[in-house]
């Protein structure tokens, strides 16, 4: 039997390379997936988005051809009537990449004339993860330690290499690939 510590060796190499590409890469999304960013074949843009889970640091990528579209942020209401005189930003290279830096709606749409009205326009939301550990204070304490990780994030990922130290192996793993 493989030593406790050769285990535990193993585990923090894993754990580190977890909280690596759990702090340093969020998730890339490209819009539209093999479509990309277009108005041919009428990409359902809100489908796309509400089937992806968004977190802080995730990376939208915008695919398109420069020469008939672009990324314009716009406000809600800007979204919504498809307005795009005062964008908040605008990007112009046909390969965007977009790194989602907070909690809440982040509103694109094409500014070519009449492209967002064709439906040319996304919703990227990213929720805020939802408080669903139980408070533990007030229960019996548990003779075994347990981790419960309600939604991994970035700080998750650091704390869990933490708590790894206090916890064996197998539970650790399994937490790990909740
Ligand atoms: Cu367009």
């Amino acid at each position: 039997m493989a030593s406790i510590l050769e285990n535990r060796g193993v585990a923090i190499f894993l754990c580190l390379m977890f909280a690596w590409f759990k702090v340093s890469n969020g998730d890339v999304y490209k819009v539209g997936d093999s479509a990309g960013w277009t108005i041919i074949g009428n990409v359902d843009y809100k489908q796309w988005a509400v089937t992806k889970t968004f977190q802080v640091g995730d990376v939208i990528v915008f695919e398109y051809n420069p020469q008939f579209h672009n990324v314009m942020q716009v406000t809600h209401a800007e979204y919504r009537a498809c307005n795009v005189s005062s964008p908040i930003s605008t990007h112009t290279t046909g390969n965007d990449s977009i790194t989602i830096d907070t909690y809440g709606h982040h509103l694109f749409v094409c500014g070519v004339p009449g492209h967002c009205q064709a439906g040319q326009k996304v919703d990227i939301n990213v929720l805020r993860a939802p408080s669903l550990a139980p408070s533990p204070s007030s229960e019996v304490p548990s003779p075994v330690p347990t981790v419960t990780v309600p939604a991994p994030s970035r700080s998750d990922a650091v704390t869990l290499c933490a708590l790894m130290q206090t916890i064996s192996f197998p539970q650790w793993q399994y937490n790990l690939e909740r």
